[in-house]
């Protein structure tokens, strides 16, 4: 291990932070900037994690590089062997759970239960995938003509520039480093801004489990100057990306003027329906964990519950009743539910919603910052809900990412499926209900790329497609061997051992 870090209680005489370094071509190295930017711990500002390379075009265009290189070895090791390494990586990151697991609460936030959990996706995807080097599956069919051979494989498109979000710092890098390893491209890594020592020791455990010099390039930086260069390069022939809607749409265009292959994963305005005849108290566990898990910082997060009238005052009371008992503080505290935003920019957008839900709904919980006692320096908002909103409301219509419920009333079953539905988003959805009619239906009418049934918005598993229609992505799959998708291209190959020419189409009539 090249670095270490200081996890844990500070002292009362802070050390200096550590610096970190980007990795590139198997060597930890500095950035041509000179420059350094610091990472904060969002429940206590005042501890700084560490100091980071300030990376520049100049520092990406040699790590494209770097991976170009390697990629001309790692695409003719085989892909078992490739598989082999992941195993590894695997078995490390799980033999470093519990470091990495509070070193990502520490940077990030989110409670130390759901920081173990993220890194146990990460480990999840890296098993899977190192199984899919096994297995890759192309097709072998029988030609319409005599004496011949037909078949597909898939083959890595090269270099892929992988461009991740803080908010599941360790899962989703894995999510889009591991398909891509596997099936043969190498990668360019920039991380979120808010979380680079994650990505560090991610990219540190890779090192260790053996991932060849070159194959795993880390770049750390702003997204206008580090993402940019990335996607803008010609080298880099597929780009993977999560975040907001926004920044989705800059990569787009300009990845759309070089006709490249982009994976996206944007936003979401997840919907949980609650039928009458619902097990209130299952459900009221579903909405909490959907809507104020992650402080609401995830894509899947719940942050509209639609109920049928004859539910809204049972259900709001059991809300109200439990969401008051919410505890907020530091995740390393495993008594805490709900942890910081991200950063003062997230507080001051999720402020401003609650400003416009003010005029739309009524506001029944929370609503504000939340500066108590040990919260004082830490990016807290009281976990919030709005009740009698509208479904084309704004509260009701754009992400907000943080913890801001908005319910919302409605007549009967097909009322629901049109709340659910309208909306520019399509990640996950579910609905609560105990008649299995109505269920089915659910799995057919919501156009969502995931739907749960008696279950909360969040908590997709690796095996199996993740990602969503509409504006949420551009048709793309996460995860699942789905994920393949996007890091291949496929080729079709024909062998004719008839020894004469045989036309197709033509000859076989
Ligand atoms: C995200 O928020 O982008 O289904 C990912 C879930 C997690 C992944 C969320 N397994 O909530």
């Amino acid at each position: 291990m090249t670095q270490t870090a200081a996890i844990g209680p500070r002292s009362s005489e802070p050390a200096e932070p550590p610096t970190f370094r980007h990795f590139i071509a198997g060597e930890w190295c500095d950035s041509t900037s000179g420059a350094t930017f610091e990472s904060h711990n969002p429940a206590d500002t005042r501890d700084v994690i560490g100091r980071f390379q300030q990376g520049t075009p100049a520092d990406v265009a040699m790590a494209i590089r770097a991976a170009a290189d390697a990629g001309a070895m790692w695409r003719r090791t085989p892909a078992p062997k490739r598989g082999e390494i992941l195993y590894r990586f695997g078995a490390l990151m799980a033999e470093h759970k519990e470091r990495l697991s509070r070193a990502m609460t520490r940077e990030m936030g989110k409670v130390i239960a759901e920081a173990r959990g993220d890194v146990q996706e990460g480990i999840d995807i890296a098993f899977l995938m190192a199984g899919e080097g096994r297995r890759m599956f192309g097709d072998t069919v029988p030609s319409e003509l005599p004496d011949k051979w037909a078949m597909s494989i898939r083959q890595p498109i090269g270099v892929a520039g992988i461009i991740t979000p803080w908010n599941f710092p360790i899962a989703i890098p894995c999510w889009k480093m591991m398909p891509a390893l596997v099936a043969g491209n190498t990668v360019v890594f920039k991380p979120a801004s808010d979380t680079p020592h994650c990505a560090t020791l991610l990219v540190e455990l890779m090192a260790e489990a053996g991932f060849p010099a070159g194959s795993v390039n880390l770049v750390t930086g702003a997204g206008g100057e580090v993402g940019d260069a990335i996607v803008d390069n010609p080298d880099v022939g597929v780009i993977s990306f999560t975040g907001s809607s926004d920044t989705g749409r800059h990569i787009a265009t300009r990845a759309g003027r070089k006709l490249k292959r982009l994976s996206l994963e944007l936003g979401g305005k997840n919907a949980i329906v609650v039928m009458s005849d619902a097990d209130l108290d299952l459900a009221t566990d579903g909405i909490l964990w959907s809507a104020f898990g992650t402080t609401g910082q995830r894509c899947t997060a719940a942050s509209r519950v639609v109920v049928e009238r004859a539910a809204v005052e049972p259900l709001m009371q059991r809300l109200e009743r439990r969401a008051r008992t919410l505890r907020l503080g530091s995740g390393l505290d495993e008594s805490i539910d709900v942890g910081p935003l991200i950063n003062a920019g997230a507080v001051d957008k999720v402020a401003g919603y609650i400003e416009v839900g003010r005029r739309e709904g009524e506001l029944v919980l929370g609503g504000e910052p939340a500066r108590d006692g040990e919260l004082a320096n830490g990016h807290f908002f009281s976990p919030t809900i709005f009740r009698d909103v509208m479904p084309m409301d704004r509260i009701a219509q754009e992400e907000i990412f943080g913890p801001v419920l908005s319910v919302i009333p409605v007549d009967d079953y097909p009322a629901a499926v049109t709340a659910v539905n309208q909306t520019r988003y399509g990640l996950s959805s579910s609905i609560f209900t105990t008649d299995a009619n109505t269920a089915f239906r659910a799995m057919r009418d919501f156009e969502t790329g995931i739907v749960y049934i008696n279950a909360g918005t969040t908590g997709a598993e690796t095996h199996l497609p993740f990602g969503g229609w509409k504006e949420t992505g551009n048709g793309h799959r996460e995860a699942g061997h789905a994920a393949l998708d996007t890091f291949t291209e496929w080729k079709a190959i024909y062998v004719d051992f008839s020894g004469r020419l045989q036309r197709a189409q033509i000859d076989n009539q």
